[in-house]
């Protein structure tokens, strides 16, 4: 049987390859399962210092694979549990994780697919790829923290909009709006995708990994108690062996070797 998700592990960097391509990379718990471990190792293995996540075929995500989660015969299913097991910590993961996460969004991204995108950290995207929130067409919620992802990054009425109708947003409109990064010609995707992943496995990842924390803390707290969040991260950023390489490297004109 195929892998479910493909780990290419590069000079510093890994590649995650969501692999269940006839299904546009829909989740079963397999995928789940395989992706959440493969973060996990990922946070732990020195030798990964950034990810990529992307999805092989056509599309990138198509969200929960609607037939492994039938209402049918018998007692309606607990989609609560589904997101307490699966897709919450799948998303606190990423969030959390100490490292950059990349997604290259190589085609649709639908559901909880396109929610799982915009939890990633910089997300470039493939022209021809869209983003469908299309939850309100099967009468659910959009999840995977898309409800407080989306209209952060693209405000309250355009994404309500998108929630209520799920009309698929075009890459570059996501782009227009706020929601991504950049969006590329289908055929750069990869190389771009690569590129940026190696550039900032090659940064360090200690600094990368207090900039996630200052944003995350910075989402949910005042003005006030962020600043007093800044000092505490840039204390011990100023205590780190590599910001005295990067000054050091800076005087030197020359490139840093981060730890
Ligand atoms: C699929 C799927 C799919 C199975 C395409 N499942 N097969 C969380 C908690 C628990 C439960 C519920 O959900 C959630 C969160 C969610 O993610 S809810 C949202 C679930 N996703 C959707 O509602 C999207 C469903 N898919 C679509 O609307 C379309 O497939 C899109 C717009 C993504 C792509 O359309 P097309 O490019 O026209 O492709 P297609 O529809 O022909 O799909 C290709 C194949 O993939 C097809 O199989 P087939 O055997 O006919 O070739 C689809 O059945 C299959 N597929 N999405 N989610």
């Amino acid at each position: 049987m195929d892998e479910v998700l493909r780990v290419e592990k590069r000079e510093g960097w890994w590649k995650l390859v969501l692999n269940r391509p006839e299904k546009l990379n829909a989740f079963n718990e397999a995928l789940h399962a395989a992706l959440f471990a493969a973060l996990g190792q990922a946070a732990q293995d020195a030798a990964c210092r950034a990810v990529l996540l992307t999805g092989a075929g056509r599309g990138f995500c198509a969200g929960q694979d609607l037939g492994d989660r039938r209402p049918g015969e018998g007692p309606p299913p607990d989609l609560g549990d589904t997101l307490e097991r699966f897709y919450n910590p799948l998303v606190r993961r990423i969030r959390t994780l100490p490292k950059p996460v990349v997604c290259a969004v190589n085609g649709v991204a639908a559901g909880a697919g396109a929610n799982l995108a915009i939890a990633c950290d910089i997300v470039l995207a493939a022209k021809s790829a869209r983003f469908i929130q299309s939850f309100s067409k099967i009468a659910l919620v959009p999840d995977s923290g898309g409800t407080w992802t989306l209209p952060r990054l693209i405000g309250e009425a355009r994404a309500r909009a998108l929630m209520l109708t799920a009309e698929p947003l075009p890459a570059e409109t996501a782009v227009e709006w706020g929601m991504i990064w950049k969006a590329v010609d289908d055929d750069r995707l990869t190389l771009e995708a690569e590129n940026l992943v190696a550039r900032l496995a090659a940064q360090s990842t200690s600094g990368l990994a207090r900039i996630k924390q200052a944003l995350e803390a910075g989402a949910t707290q005042s003005l006030d108690a962020q600043l007093d969040t800044e000092r505490d991260l840039q204390r011990e950023a100023g205590a780190a062996p590599d910001y005295a390489e990067g000054v050091r490297a800076f005087l030197e004109k020359r490139a840093p070797r981060f730890a």
